[in-house]
């Protein structure tokens, strides 16, 4: 094997999920993965004590601890760790949340079969045929339906999920990082969409679990609504000028985190 694949794991105030997650890594899954980084995003909680309990458990597993320098969203530590991986010369990046949510594991058959080498990215959907949901309420699951169909009428291909907690992109259509200028929050995913058709990148859908027992979700569902219906209209009347806009509320200069803790480190050390 002679790509370098990332494991990204975001996290903010998930203390009781978060071992769970890194628990998820098994010996298989491990065999593709070069490096982990659970990127903290300064929660006021125990998940960094909990990651480090973790590391200080399990040495053998290149896992590092980075805390954000400042509370920079979702979106913000999706930065932070695309730059990280562009300037580590990683070729992939996998995204898995650090709330539980997902499992790591629905990414097998991509990995096994070397499907994310024929895309530039893969996205785990909770909408798409064979995926599982579980204690997701039927009212969440008819909205996302709606809004699936709306931004598939506006890109002109089918998107079975606008942004779930499992996805994996190659580092090489990351590298001229289109994605700065987008929104340091939830909604950065969803922009993701939207320029995967303005730069014609090649995406895929596998189906993923998803399932919702003891998360808090920090989602605000309607105001959320109503911003990507706004971020919709926006790329549909105005195209390359909208994805290349300034779409933050507060643009950062940079997005950096630094190293709390750290395992193996990747060459083995
Ligand atoms: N809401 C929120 N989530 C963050 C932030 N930074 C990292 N995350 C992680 O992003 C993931 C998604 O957030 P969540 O609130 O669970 O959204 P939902 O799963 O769509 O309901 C979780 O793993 C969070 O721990 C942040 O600043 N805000
Ligand atoms: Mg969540």
């Amino acid at each position: 094997m002679n790509e370098k694949i990332l494991l990204f794991i975001p996290g903010y105030n998930c203390e009781n999920q978060i071992t769970r997650v890194l628990n998820q890594i098994d010996s298989e899954i491990s065999k593709y993965i070069d490096e982990i980084i659970m990127v903290n995003n300064i929660s006021s909680d125990k998940t960094e004590e909990r990651v480090i309990e973790f590391i200080k458990q399990n040495s053998q597993i290149p896992l590092k601890l980075l805390r954000n320098t400042e509370n920079y969203g979702l979106g913000g530590s999706h930065k932070v760790a695309f730059n990280y991986a562009i300037n580590n010369n990683f070729n992939y990046v996998i995204v898995l949340h650090g709330d539980d949510q997902g499992n790591i594991q629905d990414l097998l058959p991509v990995l096994k079969n070397e499907v994310y080498k024929k895309y530039d990215c893969c996205l785990g959907a909770r909408f798409a045929k064979g995926a599982k949901l579980n204690g997701y309420s039927k009212f969440r699951t008819f909205g996302n339906r709606v809004y699936n169909i709306l931004f598939s009428l506006v890109v002109r291909k089918r998107i079975y999920d606008l942004g779930s907690g499992l996805n994996m992109y190659n580092v090489n259509m990351l590298k001229n990082r289109f994605y700065t200028k987008f929104p340091d929050k939830l909604t950065f995913n969803y922009c993701m969409i939207l320029a995967s058709n303005y730069y014609k990148h090649n995406i895929s859908f596998f189906p993923i679990s998803w399932r919702e027992d003891d998360q808090v979700s920090n989602v605000k569902m309607f105001s959320q609504a109503i911003n990507v219906l706004g971020m919709l209209f926006g790329y549909f009347t105005k195209r390359g000028n909208f994805i290349t806009s300034e779409l933050r509320e507060n643009p950062k200069a940079e997005y950096t985190a630094k190293v709390i803790c750290e395992g193996r480190t990747s060459d083995g050390e």
